[in-house]
């Protein structure tokens, strides 16, 4: 492709199922964003679409364990997570839903469409089927031991620890989610897609590269390579289930889309309600060659966006991703994230509790990208990023310019002679700006965060050595001349700097009082004239304490559930069924040694600066105990004073928040994560022992 003409840019729907954590951000939404940004910058005509896949048995099950509807799972979810990238600065041009009137039809007639022309096959095939719920088991409903790593959890479509792409058949000792027994087989007819037709295509376009224009990440081509080098097989593309966009066929009733047919179609339906909204044709950012889409998504949906995806595109003639650089996964704290074990940061709690440091996460999500292999976040490393890089460099080099030009010309642009800053200076701006851009076009945004960040680097060091503060009784014309320089440094750090912090790049140029200039790439040739009055300094970036840090390492290991070693060592996110799986026997001496109690919550109050713990005072009857205990989030403190408990009493104390837990109150947790006391029999007074 010679220079595309525009752009169609899509991060992976995510599933209105749950709230967004740290790792999807820095898998498949921030390098989205940050790509996008810089291509608007670059003035080019780019659409940047995403919105919540609302379809399948992820979004069913949910339903099930909230003992609620899928529309209420995909109402509340849709909104807290349009909510959450908006505020993080993922600046899509429309976030849509795939419930959607206008994807529900598109998803529709592209099926048709494909199916008038030939494109499927249909077969009667015999599936698992639940015959204490009188329903076929899709995907997800049907769990089993994974033949590839021995998960016993894997589900019918995925085993989610190995990453292993399943089929039902391949699981080991299938069992149904719904009622925990073995399924039996009935006959069922399903459509199918022939991905072993299209094999010699998918061979000589993603393996040999022939009619791509753009190397593909190694993990990615890797990937694909050992998907066809395991030989292609026709893949069904509708279920039976009663959620989803129905199958437009005479003889389907019951039968809707399988999700992963309905969901990518999202991205054209997004595409199309953004054109609806303001007055655009789509169909040139699906169909016209001089179009470039990328798809920025996490390593676990690579077959559906490099092989299933470019299939139904090419059976119905649209263009085909340049490109798919997908992330690997980020760790937190040693561990996998859950969303079902509680272990993540979750951005809408994060936008919480560190108002106005966005862009704070977005820097630390950005230098810690899982671009090529795992990464991991860490609360001490996501401090010194901000304590070292963000603070020290990027927001002290800004502040001090700022502060000495106030202090020293009047917070006005200084006159200098052109010739100190044809310098080393420009070299060094224009030479960030290359490499910035050049990381960037390759996907490799950690690197080109680097570079800008370094610009910065830069500016602080000439500072520090051209040292105007002394220069000024000396050398006025020297002192002006350095700030000058590292005002236009500032400047181009907003420009460089706008993919990757928006917020921070909007203060900066505040600052400059320089926002009425839009925020184009090809500013590098512009200057802040002399003269130019510039608006008082704010600091951009404040110092994290080590409390602040400890705070919310205590909270993410307080909100766990109590796990036993081996479980730990297995854990793996997995909602796989409804029921927590059994601990390892215990022999009666092990019981024997925990003291339990009945007891009463006699108060019950907020603990400072930790939103999820309360502390109570308990009576048991002999003495009254201090306990603290990570509940805030499901009772307030009103709701508990009264209350019986079950507390264990001879568990060592603990501190937390500084307070010393002087015992544990027994607590019963459903799928859902729904918290509920256990109250010791009606009438055992406190302090009566429980065994
Ligand atoms: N919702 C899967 C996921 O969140 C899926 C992506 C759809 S992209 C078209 O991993
Ligand atoms: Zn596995």
């Amino acid at each position: 492709m010679s220079a595309p003409k525009r752009y169609t840019v899509t991060s992976a729907l995510p599933y209105a199922n749950g709230p967004l954590h740290v790792g999807h951000i820095a898998g498949a939404y921030l390098p989205g964003d940050i790509y996008v940004r810089y291509l608007r910058q670059r003035g080019h005509d780019v659409v940047y679409v995403c919105g919540s896949d609302e379809h399948g048995a992820a979004i069913t099950i949910q339903a099930k364990k909230e003992g609620t509807t899928p529309q209420a799972i995909i109402d509340k979810y849709h909104e807290i997570n349009k909510q959450a990238f908006k505020d993080l600065g993922i600046d899509f041009d429309i976030y849509h839903r795939t419930s959607s009137e206008l994807h529900r039809e598109t998803a529709s007639n592209y099926f048709k469409d494909l199916y008038d022309k030939g494109v499927f096959e249909e077969r009667e095939t015999e599936q698992y089927y639940d015959e204490d719920f009188s329903q076929f088991l899709a995907d997800r409903y049907i769990v089993g031991t994974c033949p590839n790593c021995g998960n016993d959890n894997a589900y019918g479509d995925q085993c989610e620890k190995c990453g292993t792409t399943l089929s039902p058949d391949e699981l080991i000792s299938p069992r149904s989610m719904l009622s925990n027994k073995p399924p039996v087989k009935r006959l069922t007819k399903h459509w199918y897609l022939p991905l072993n037709q299209y094999e010699d295509w998918l061979r000589s376009w993603i393996i040999k590269g022939e009619g791509r224009t753009e190397e593909w990440k190694t993990n990615v081509a890797g990937q694909c390579r050992s998907w066809i080098e395991q030989g292609l097989h026709p893949r069904s593309i509708t279920r039976d289930l009663d959620w989803g966009v129905p199958v437009p066929l005479p003889g389907a009733e019951g039968k809707v889309l399988y999700v992963w047919l309905d969901a990518p179609i999202g991205y054209i339906s997004a595409t199309k309600q953004w054109a609806v909204d303001n007055g655009k044709q789509w169909e040139p950012y699906w169909k016209d060659a001089d179009t470039k889409l990328v798809h920025f998504i996490g390593k676990d949906n690579i077959v559906f966006h490099c092989i299933i995806f470019p299939v139904i595109l090419k059976a119905n003639d649209y263009i085909l991703p340049t490109n798919v650089p997908a992330n690997e996964f980020m760790n937190l704290e040693g561990r996998k994230l859950s969303t079902s074990r509680n272990w993540a940061v979750w951005v809408h709690e994060y936008l919480r509790d560190f108002p106005g440091q966005e862009d704070v996460l977005r820097y630390y999500l950005c230098s810690n990208m899982p671009e090529t292999k795992d990464s991991e976040f860490t609360w001490a490393d996501f401090q010194a990023k901000n304590n070292n890089e963000l603070v020290a460099t990027l927001g002290n080099f800004v502040n001090r310019v700022m502060v000495l030009t106030h202090k020293y010309f009047d917070g006005k642009v200084p006159a200098t002679d052109a010739l100190q800053s044809e310098g080393r200076v420009w070299q060094s701006i224009l030479g960030q700006y290359t490499k910035v851009e050049d990381a960037i076009e390759a996907y490799e945004f950690k690197n080109a965060q680097a570079e800008m960040i370094n610009l910065a680097r830069f500016g602080n060091q000439y500072l520090t050595k051209e040292e105007p503060w002394k220069t000024i009784k000396t050398n006025p014309e020297a002192a002006a001349a350095v700030l000058f320089d590292c005002l236009q440094i500032i400047n181009h750090i907003a420009i460089i700097g706008q993919p990757f912090l928006p917020f921070t790049s909007q203060k900066i140029r505040q600052q400059l009082n320089a926002t009425a200039v839009p925020v184009e790439w090809n500013a590098q040739y512009v200057q802040l004239p002399t003269g130019h009055a510039l608006n008082q300094p704010e600091l951009l970036f404040s110092k994290i304490e080590d409390e602040t840090i400890q705070q919310q390492v205590d909270t993410l290991h307080a909100s766990q559930p109590m796990t036993t070693p081996t479980e730990e060592k297995g854990a793996i996110e997995t909602t796989a069924s409804l029921y927590e799986p059994m601990k390892a026997e215990i022999v009666f001496d092990d019981f024997a040694k925990i003291d339990l109690r009945a007891g009463t919550i006699l108060t019950a109050e907020k603990v400072e600066k930790a939103d999820k713990l309360l502390k109570f005072t308990v009576d048991l009857g002999f003495e009254q105990r201090t306990i603290v205990s990570g509940v805030a989030m499901h009772f307030t403190p009103e709701q508990c004073v009264g209350q019986r408990v079950s507390i264990v009493a001879n568990l060592a104390p603990r501190k937390l928040k500084g307070i010393e837990s002087q015992g544990m109150i027994l607590l019963a947790e459903d799928s859902a994560g729904k918290l509920y006391f256990t109250e010791p029999t009606v009438g055992a007074p406190n302090g009566a022992v429980i065994r």
